[in-house]
């Protein structure tokens, strides 16, 4: 792991008029993470394959592999079978692809880290659901746990999570824009300890992770979800981090004032920091640190920059999420 520099942090009262906690900063910073816990995921996609139905072909086989180990009775009605090549290993058939418009060549054809067969069965390897996923439109699962003495997210700002991600500019292999946000389970779950983040070091944010993002508090979802922990945070410099790519934030959960946007500074933060998980700062406009000159991904004032900047648009597009494969699951 290597730790970014905190880039220029503003005091948030400056930011916001001189309200809220002084000497809170808005800053965030993103750091190279290697997600560890759950281990890679096995694609078994055959058992996606029998939970779609016909026309899904044996997973991580190419036809030529299929036909190989076919033998006698079995080889012949299958060579002729092409609904059993599955050029791309995601558990759908080519011809099934193309029939529901996914690229038969790229088994994750929306980018968004979920397998095109996974989203078309609802349901990843290990048993997550995974309900309305869409193989043409990016989809980001999350959970969200909620430390001791920390208000849950009011259906409001849930709302407002969601609306953010749905209203970004990022174009679907479908034609929509935006990302459709899910929530792993109903309601946030309540940690019953009271988590407090003191400093931003790697080392200490990496503690939280192995702590929180295991089987015990994400399930099934380890790779797949993101996990947003809301806690007090007990330093004047940052409000929030999120590992580039990963799988987890970490939010001050204090911070419930909506400085009349449609977002609260804690859901804002949430928002800055899910990005960072899935945008790499390596693209163009985004500095070292994985932050932009305006937009969601900037230290800038709350109320201007409910936007995704071009430059954070351009990377989703063109590379997906980061969190595709690039995180250690
Ligand atoms: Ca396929
Ligand atoms: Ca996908
Ligand atoms: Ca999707």
């Amino acid at each position: 792991m290597t730790a970014a520099g905190p880039p220029g942090a503003r005091p948030l009262d400056e930011l916001v008029g001189g309200v809220a906690r002084r000497l809170k900063v808005w800053t965030a910073f993103a750091f190279a993470v290697g997600i560890r816990l759950g281990g890679p995921l096995v694609l078994a996609v055959f058992l996606v394959g029998a939970t779609v139905g016909t026309g899904i072909a044996p997973v991580d086989r190419t036809a030529k592999a299929v036909t190989a180990q076919m033998t006698g009775e079995e080889l012949a009605p299958a060579v002729g079978n092409a609904s059993l090549v599955d050029s791309d290993g995601d558990g759908l058939g080519d011809r099934q692809e193309r029939r529901l418009g996914t690229d038969p060549n790229d088994p994750d054809t929306d980018g968004d880290g979920l397998r095109d067969g996974w989203e078309v069965a609802g349901e990843a390897p290990g048993g997550a659901a995974l309900p309305d996923s869409d193989p043409l439109r990016a989809d980001l699962y999350v959970q969200v746990l909620v430390a001791e003495d920390i208000q849950s997210l009011s259906a409001r700002e849930r709302t407002g999570l969601r609306r953010a991600w749905s209203s970004m500019p990022v174009s679907n292999p479908d034609g929509t824009t935006g990302v459709a946000l899910h929530y792993v389970s109903p309601h946030a779950k309540r940690l019953d300890r009271r988590v407090t983040l003191d400093d931003r070091r790697p080392a200490t944010v990496d503690r939280l992770r192995e702590r929180f993002y295991r089987p015990e508090y994400v399930g099934a979802y380890g790779c797949l979800a993101h996990q947003v922990v809301l806690v007090h945070v007990d330093n004047e410099s940052f409000v929030g981090v999120g590992s580039t790519p990963g799988y987890q934030v970490f939010a001050d959960g204090t911070l419930t004032r909506d400085y009349a946007t449609p977002y609260t500074v804690r859901v804002r933060t949430v928002v800055h920091e899910l990005l960072h998980n899935v945008v790499v700062g390596s693209a163009r406009g985004i500095d070292g640190a994985g932050h932009t000159d305006g937009g969601w991904l900037s230290h800038g004032p709350f109320r201007e920059n409910q936007y995704l900047s071009a430059s954070a648009e351009r990377a989703i597009e063109r590379e997906g999420f980061a969190t595709a494969g690039t995180a250690g699951c």
